[in-house]
């Protein structure tokens, strides 16, 4: 029998928000007492997680007293130092308080801009006082429900000048912080600007230190958008730019579900764990999910101890398709090469552009190919039946 104890080493996280989520929806009251910070490291610990991490408000309520926030900071360091939790990502609620109905850094009102500022240098210094190496920026409230109210270049524009400011910022205070994107295509705005890791991606390089800047994509927020999260998270990856994760899943069509990871799309979550792994990816595996409305908190345990059991028991399915012999074979032949194309193809010169513009190419005989990937897929299937 396998193991599928979580360990330190898989870097397993879950957001204070997560666990602590206490089953408020848009038609509903929550179902579950609200617990302490201090409460939910220990809940984190006992299923096994390896980090916390936390929206400046999940830690301080906003209108907390500084005695109040120095008290529940203590109680919270001694929980971390109790159990061993770290806390690798910090982030700022930017969008649960009125002040930021219209958004924080897209605001019309410059004084909300001012205000969404200065809350996120004050979230800053707070995760990097926990520990926090990777800084988390949704604009879950940066969009509109009528374009009639905001030029989409000023947001782009204000948005830009805000996380020049805060980069600035962490350059000036020495932290040792990088900033990771999170896109989401809609809710609870009616649209959201920078809808996907795609566009994320691409504004990132406009930014005046995109080298501090990479993304944070959801696997619900890309399947919202009825995209591919692997390519996603492979272009990202590709670009040096997988700063953090979000995993979780999703139906497609629907509202941010947020479910268990691996809950919905076994083969979807599959290809991915199988892609971290392959590449070495050496960040936290981060579950924003949160239990469904109906569990009480033995459910909400179940709820974390799932993501990660599902999580090491792909990483286990992934090892078995890399080393099964039939699927080894059907990719050597997929992937047929006798290099006897390798002058044509590869950086440009005016001579291979010639050479291949005279190349003899049987059309025909290559797209009556078969290309054997039923099987392949059908193969896939079988390991993660379990039958194989
Ligand atoms: C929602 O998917 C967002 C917020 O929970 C948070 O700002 C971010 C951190 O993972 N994810
Ligand atoms: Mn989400
Ligand atoms: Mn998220």
């Amino acid at each position: 029998m396998s193991d599928y104890t979580p360990k330190p080493e898989h870097k397993f996280t879950f957001g204070l928000w997560t666990v602590g989520n206490v089953g408020r929806d848009p038609f509903g009251h929550p179902v579950r007492d609200p617990k302490s910070p201090a409460e939910l490291v220990h809940l984190l610990a006992e299923v096994g997680a390896y980090g916390v991490n936390f929206h400046d408000n999940d830690l301080i309520p906003i209108d907390a007293t500084p005695a109040e926030a120095e008290a529940i900071k203590r109680e919270f360091r001694k929980a971390l130092e109790t159990t061993g939790l770290k806390v690798p990502m910090a982030t700022t609620n930017l969008f649960s308080d009125p002040i930021f109905k219209d958004g924080a850094f897209t605001s019309n009102d410059p004084r909300v801009r001012a205000y969404a500022l200065q809350k996120t240098m004050r979230a800053i210094d707070l995760g990097v006082e926990f520990g926090a190496q990777v800084y988390v920026f949704w604009g879950g409230r940066e969009g509109t429900e009528s374009d009639a109210t905001k030029d989409p270049v000023t947001a782009i524009q204000r948005i830009r000048e805000a996380l020049n400011f805060l980069c600035e910022y962490v350059r000036d205070q020495k932290y040792d912080l990088k900033f990771a994107l999170e896109a989401k295509p809609n809710e609870p705005r009616g649209d959201i600007y920078f809808a996907t890791t795609g566009h994320m991606l691409a504004f990132i390089e406009t930014l005046d230190h995109p080298e501090m800047v990479g993304v944070n994509p959801e696997v619900a927020h890309e399947h919202m958008a009825g995209l591919n999260f692997l390519h996603g998270v492979a272009q990202a990856w590709e670009a040096g730019k997988l700063f953090h994760i979000d995993l979780n899943d999703q139906y497609a069509g629907r509202y941010d579900q947020d479910f268990r990871f691996g809950s919905r799309d076994i083969k979807a979550a599959f290809f991915l764990v199988k892609f971290l792994e392959d590449v070495g990816y050496a960040g936290s595996r981060h579950f924003d999910a949160h239990a469904y409305r109906t569990e009480d908190y033995e459910g909400v345990k179940d709820f974390a101890r799932g993501c990660m059991r599902t999580y090491l028991i792909l990483k286990e399915k992934a090892a078995q398709w890399n080393a099964d012999p039939e699927i080894r074979a059907l990719l050597a032949e997929i992937n047929a090469d006798d290099g006897s194309l390798a002058p044509y193809l590869g950086p440009y010169t005016p001579q291979k552009a010639a050479a291949l513009r005279d190349l003899p190419i049987d059309r025909q005989a290559i797209g009556r190919r078969g290309l054997l990937y039923e099987r392949l897929d059908q193969l896939t299937i079988e390991i993660l039946l379990g039958i194989r």
